[in-house]
């Protein structure tokens, strides 16, 4: 007889949050519902939502740690793979240092809670001045604006979609993407909601998104140009006296530097280099100033091109000027349950932000939060001499698909001495390791999702205990990173991980009763860590952050406050309310003021003057596509997630495909100064003139990989066309929107 039963769980396959009730058939998954009794997402899910029976199920996924002899894979066990990465690592820190060996982070790190808590450690084990994540592809020009502005690098505004007039949204698509940098579960259903009470969403896009279509009204850009558009309208907002700061008006430096830098950008000025005409750009900011509340949201389309700092700077730049931020229906700053930089201590000042500490070698790009720019990541593997990468561990990344000239990254894989990943599947980039190990399964992981609560439209909590055992091969995530980081610290693969473990913790506990402002402020160290002692890895490290955060107990100061029991109570979450205001307290700057003009972003606006010319110039421009059924590169062996129409196709607008003779549903090559690629057409107005739009994420047909489903639906890699040469100077980010390509139809 088979045990039935049901179980609560926040999915964690973006970054939503949602609630899953899934019913289980001993340890697999028969059904997965949407939770409706979760606090955040009432029921809702998405299609990758009930995917996670697939992929807990999936025949491919490495369930066993690999070793590769030449081309061929071997099951070992945990011993002999830790033994194996232990003489490898050691041996190339002792003839190479340790710069020679380099460590890349990947976008499922930042749900998962075993990567949140010990990566850290694993950081600070391998002293490796080569560090990259997903972060520099991604939204590292959120964070490096928030950090210069507020003081932190998660001290990002989100819009208060639950509760705002106006909402102006620019390269975001959450009606596939679920939101991002704005945890909020079933955003479709807000944004509807929003407009049905009267409110107005404007999308500025240069597709025809869904989310555009839901829209009130959506406006072509040109791809890379929305600095100089908000540019505009903060011209406008200075040039007709629109500009009001409300409540934050007494803690701003700098206003007078930003009226000054946007002279130049008149309305008529950046019409022509954006696509958006001067009456338009004109109005929508008189439309910000007039909503009761409005608020502008930017994401990843305003990140991924050449003056991504610029745009999400100046995204808040407008939250600002017109006095919607930090007001309801506003943008917002969350107060997380697990505390972060800006929760901490005493508030309304801090340390702020630096950047550029250390810089890389080849191409002395700087640091941005203790990592370097995934751009130079290949350089630096090829390019010989003192501090060259010889060796490589991924912790749940694919590098070899999401990062930009793929194809020459591949090939610098290839030539590496050593590799070690930490994956689930036999990819495009594990194929080059030398050893995989694999996480448990996630039924057998406690789930909190730390980083992405913090930047919530409401303040919620939940956490999902496991629900099965780990399995008798298998190994927590969480051990295995600590065991690794016990390796390049010298420890060598036997070493006493709960005595790593335990000095982690230690680390914390007496770091928080040392600090002025804690909730635990001078107790005693050992007595709190007794408390903690009936817990181990993630979760006790987790209970400590609800206790010490803002709504946490303090170990027995307020009985009612927040502890991982608590949430246990509670398998349907914890909702804290709305968003209320946190100015000045949320603020980190050493001035204690919200630094309205950082002096590199000033700096910095020159370049984008001087980018007035070149982008009216007319080579077609190259955009992405999310899916609401691919996750990145990793969710494609799921049958029920790619089958139906094939979905790694270049979108091409009818006036182009007339010009080259590009047919509707043909195969077409498509190049860059970097690459080229070969899918095929289909032929909509759903972009707009000029511009071609390829998902990424796709190309899933290179030998040496083990994922079958995947296989039959490769598609083609689209970053083999975007080149690791440009970049965003103020965050390292990586150009992977607005790429110059041609096309034309393929001969065959
Ligand atoms: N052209 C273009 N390129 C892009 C983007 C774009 O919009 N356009 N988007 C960028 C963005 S936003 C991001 S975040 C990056 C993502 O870049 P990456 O993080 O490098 O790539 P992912 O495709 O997310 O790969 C995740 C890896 O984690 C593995 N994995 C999944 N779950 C687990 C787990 O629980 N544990 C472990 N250890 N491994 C696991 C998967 O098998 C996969 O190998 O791609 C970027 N690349
Ligand atoms: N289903 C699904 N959900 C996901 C992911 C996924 O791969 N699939 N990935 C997750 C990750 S890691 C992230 S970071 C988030 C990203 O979440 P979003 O930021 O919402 O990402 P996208 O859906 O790619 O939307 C970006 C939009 O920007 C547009 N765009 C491109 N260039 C420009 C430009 O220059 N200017 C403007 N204004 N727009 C531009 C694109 O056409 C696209 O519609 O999604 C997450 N959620
Ligand atoms: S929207 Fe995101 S969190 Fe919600 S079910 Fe889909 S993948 Fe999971
Ligand atoms: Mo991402």
């Amino acid at each position: 007889m088979s045990e039935r039963r049901v179980v609560y769980r926040t999915c964690h396959l973006c970054e939503a949050t949602c609630g899953l009730e899934l019913h289980l058939e001993d340890d697999d998954i028969a059904l997965v519902r949407g939770d409706h009794d979760d606090v955040f997402s009432h029921g809702y899910l998405c299609p990758k939502g009930t995917a996670i029976r697939g992929l807990e199920a999936d025949p491919d996924r490495i369930r066993v740690p690999q070793l590769r002899r030449g081309d061929n894979w071997f099951d070992v066990s945990w011993d002999d793979a830790f033994a194996e990465i232990d003489a490898n690592l050691t041996r190339i820190i002792d003839a190479h240092g340790r710069d020679a060996v380099a460590l890349y982070l990947g976008n499922p790190n930042a749900h998962n809670l075993a990567g949140l808590v010990y990566n850290r450690v694993l950081i600070q084990s391998l002293r490796s001045q080569n560090v990259y994540s997903a972060s520099t592809v991604d939204q590292m020009p959120k964070q490096v604006s928030a950090g210069l502005m507020f003081g932190a690098a998660l001290t990002i505004p989100v819009p208060d979609v639950d509760r705002t007039d106006y909402l102006l949204m620019l390269g975001a698509n959450p009606f596939a993407s679920n939101g991002s940098l704005m945890t909020a579960a079933d955003i479709p259903g807000r944004l509807r909601a929003l407009r049905e009470r009267g409110g107005r969403l404007v999308v500025v896009d240069p597709r025809r998104t869904k989310t555009a279509e839901e829209a009130s009204e959506h406006l072509f850009i040109r791809p890379g140009t929305d600095a100089h558009f908000l540019m505009g309208i903060v011209h406008t907002l200075f040039d007709d006296n629109l500009v009001r700061y409300g409540t934050v008006a007494e803690h701003l430096n700098g206003a007078e530097e930003v009226a000054r830098v946007a002279l130049d950008f008149a309305p008529e000025v950046v019409a022509p280099v954006c696509g958006i005409d001067a009456l338009t750009i004109r109005r929508i900011a008189n439309e910000l100033v007039a909503a009761p509340t409005a608020a502008v949201y930017g994401r990843i389309g305003t990140c991924t091109h050449e003056f991504g700092t610029l745009a999400s700077w100046l995204v808040d730049v407008i939250n600002i000027c017109t006095g919607n931020l930090d007001r309801a229906g506003g943008a917002m700053f969350t107060r997380p349950a697990v505390g972060g930089a800006n929760t901490g201590g005493s508030g309304g000042r801090g340390r702020g932000v630096k950047f550029g500490r250390r810089t890389s070698r080849v191409r002395q790009a700087p640091e941005f939060y203790g990592e370097l720019p995934v751009v130079c990541l290949a350089e630096e593997i090829e390019t010989p001499g003192d501090g060259q990468v010889k060796a490589l561990l991924t912790i749940a990344g694919n590098p070899a698909v999401s990062n930009p000239d793929a194809q020459r990254l591949d090939r610098a894989l290839s030539t590496l001495d050593f590799m070690v990943s930490v994956d689930i599947y036999r990819n495009e980039t594990t194929r080059h390791a030398n050893v995989i190990l694999p996480p448990e399964r996630e039924l057998a992981r406690g789930h909190y999702d730390l980083a992405l609560y913090s930047l919530a439209i409401r303040n919620v909590a939940n956490y999902s205990p496991p629900v099965i055992d780990v399995g008798a091969t298998e190994r927590p995530e969480w051990q295995t990173l600590l065991r690794l980081s016990a390796i390049v610290a010298g420890q060598g693969a036997g070493a006493d991980i709960d005595a790593l473990d335990d000095v982690v913790v230690g680390g914390l506990v007496h770091k928080a009763v040392g600090r002025g402002g804690s909730n635990v402020e001078g107790r005693d160290a050992e007595d709190l860590l007794g408390t903690l002692a009936t817990r181990r890895g993630p979760e006790r490290v987790l209970d400590f952050m609800l206790r010490t955060g803002p709504y946490g107990d303090g170990f027995g100061a307020d009985p009612d406050g927040l502890s991982l029991a608590k949430l246990e109570e509670n398998p349907h979450g914890i909702d804290f309310g709305a968003l209320q205001p946190r100015i000045p307290d949320a603020l980190r700057t050493p001035s204690g003021a919200i630094e309205l003009a950082p002096e590199t972003v000033i700096a910095d606006v020159e370049r984008l003057r001087g980018a007035f010319a070149t982008n009216g110039a007319s080579p077609l421009r190259l955009v992405g596509r999310r899916d609401l059924r691919s996750n990145n590169s990793w969710m494609h062996n799921i049958d029920v997630l790619v089958k139906g129409k094939e979905r790694c196709t270049v979108h091409v607008h009818p006036n182009d495909a007339a010009r080259t003779g590009v047919v509707d549903g043909a195969l077409t090559r498509v190049w860059s100064a970097t690459g080229e690629v070969v899918l095929p057409a289909e032929v909509t107005d759903a972009v707009m003139p000029g511009v071609v739009s390829i998902p990424h994420g796709w190309g899933h047909d290179t030998p040496g990989t083990e994922m079958r489903v995947a296989a039959k639906h490769a598609g083609t890699n689209s970053n083999v066309l975007a080149s690791t040469a440009v970049f965003d100077p103020l965050s390292g980010n990586a150009v992977l929107n607005g790429i110059p390509v041609e096309i034309a139809p393929a001969v065959r």
